[in-house]
């Protein structure tokens, strides 16, 4: 493949742009090489800066259910578009992507639409902190909420020791209120809450982790989460901004059966513009500013054409078995992917959680950030760029998520099989 183009374009962005890019991941630093430049993307596939063809499986780390440039998606943007593109203004186009969210999501029964899943996030740990009136948030090892300062924290030394920075830039002051505790293990959460329970506002986790790869929750661990929290009077929240609409359509909380008091979303509410969203209870939620003093806000927030994508979007895969074809088709990849690893003898261990899916490359088993990390990441570092050379554009990082689209059908699934028998063969090396 000729990377020509995307070279110079990789040259100027680098002057002008820390590390080239407006997002870390985008500069393949995990697989090492430089990033290809896209052009566009059409269906399942995207065309580089040199003409080269992908099967995309990154679909912008998660928005593209429908796949890229879907018509219907193109069209309600466009046409919303050409009435303004911003109001500042309330619109009814917020009002009605809200009343979707509201449908779709067990725990929302109001919702505040941001920019961002790290808005989001952000201000709805602010929200539990006013609502209980204490300090102290309670994450997830492993789990990525965005980068907001008391979240970028790594675990203390002990499990009931406040975390550290993970950035240069956040106050030790910001790491205190955080705690850390592994993914997967009831015991850590009974000791965080046994020490510090009275305190803490909230519990915050991915209910499936997709930021170490995807990690499902183990039997019982979300039912265990809502139950120590709600003895202890915390909320929990949910940060479904991945797994919205992903694992299900009314996200991980429906379909495990476990409703927290807070859910982040993003990503696929947006339809690919910028958006996130929070919500949860009308008496939770009527505390933010206006009708409460917990001020959070944003100029574009709920704009025309972020919630126009978002709706065209949820209204294609909310059509009756639309989300379970696609889900089927993300599993028939998966178990073909498995074969095609023990037929070259590369161990991996696979996941899959509606439809998104992951595979590490180790024996496994992963449930948690610590098992993901023995993964072999060169394998899997040599594995992404067979396929690339072939067609196939994976996460250029081991611990993240391959999502699945409406367009991911019979027309990408030999082609992909066909690289990835190839691909494996010269990991195996
Ligand atoms: P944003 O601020 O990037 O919109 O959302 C942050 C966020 C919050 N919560 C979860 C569960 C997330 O996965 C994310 C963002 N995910 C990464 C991919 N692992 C976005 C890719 C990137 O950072 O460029």
């Amino acid at each position: 493949m000729n990377f020509t183009r995307s070279n110079a374009l990789w040259k100027a962005a680098n002057q002008a742009l820390p590390g080239g890019v407006n997002s870390p991941v985008r500069a393949f630093k995990a697989v090492g090489g430089e990033p290809f430049f896209a052009e566009s993307g059409q269906g399942a596939w995207i065309t580089d800066a040199d003409g080269n063809q992908y099967v995309d499986y990154v679909l912008s780390w998660g928005p593209l259910i429908l796949g890229h440039a879907h018509p219907e998606v193109v069209a309600r943007v466009h046409e919303a578009l050409n009435r303004g593109a911003s109001f500042g203004i309330p619109t009814e186009s917020e009002t009605r992507l809200a009343e979707k969210l509201v449908e779709h999501v067990p725990s929302i029964e109001k919702v505040r639409l941001v920019n961002s899943g790290t808005e989001a996030t952000m201000s709805a740990i602010r929200l539990a902190r006013a609502h209980t009136g204490r300090d102290i948030c309670v994450k997830v090892e492993g789990c990525y909420h965005g980068h907001a300062d008391g979240l970028l924290v790594k675990a203390g030394s002990g499990l009931t020791t406040f975390g550290t920075p993970t950035s240069p830039g956040v106050p030790e002051a910001y790491a205190s209120c955080t705690l850390t505790i592994p993914f997967n293990d009831v015991e850590a959460v009974k000791s965080v809450f046994e020490a510090h329970g009275d305190n803490v506002a909230c519990l915050i986790v991915e209910p499936v982790a997709g930021n170490m790869g995807v990690i499902p929750p183990e039997d019982g661990y979300l039912e265990e989460l809502r139950r120590i929290t709600q003895a202890h009077g915390s909320l929990l929240i949910f940060d479904e901004v991945m797994t919205g609409f992903r694992v299900s359509l009314g996200g991980a909380q429906a379909h495990y059966g476990v409703t927290p008091d807070l859910t982040c979303l993003g990503k696929v509410v947006g339809g690919g513009m910028p958006i996130g969203a929070y919500g949860g209870p009308a008496d939770i939620m009527d505390q933010l500013s206006p009708a409460g003093p917990v001020y959070q806000a944003g100029t574009l927030s709920g704009n025309p054409l972020a919630t126009a994508a978002g709706l065209a979007t949820i209204e294609v895969i909310e059509q009756p078995g639309a989300f379970e074809a696609i889900e089927a088709n993300m599993l028939q990849l998966t178990e073909e992917l498995g074969r095609l690893a023990a037929e070259a003898d590369v161990p991996i261990y696979q996941t899959q959680a509606g439809t998104m899916a992951c595979a590490f490359f180790q024996e496994g088993p992963v449930h948690n950030y610590a098992d993901a990390t023995q993964s072999d990441t060169d394998r899997y570092a040599r594995f992404f760029w067979g396929m690339l050379q072939r067609g196939v554009y994976i996460a250029p990082a081991q611990f993240e998520a391959m999502f699945y689209s409406a367009a991911h059908g019979d027309n990408v699934f030999d082609h992909t099989c066909t690289a990835a028998r190839e691909a494996f063969k010269e990991a195996a090396g």
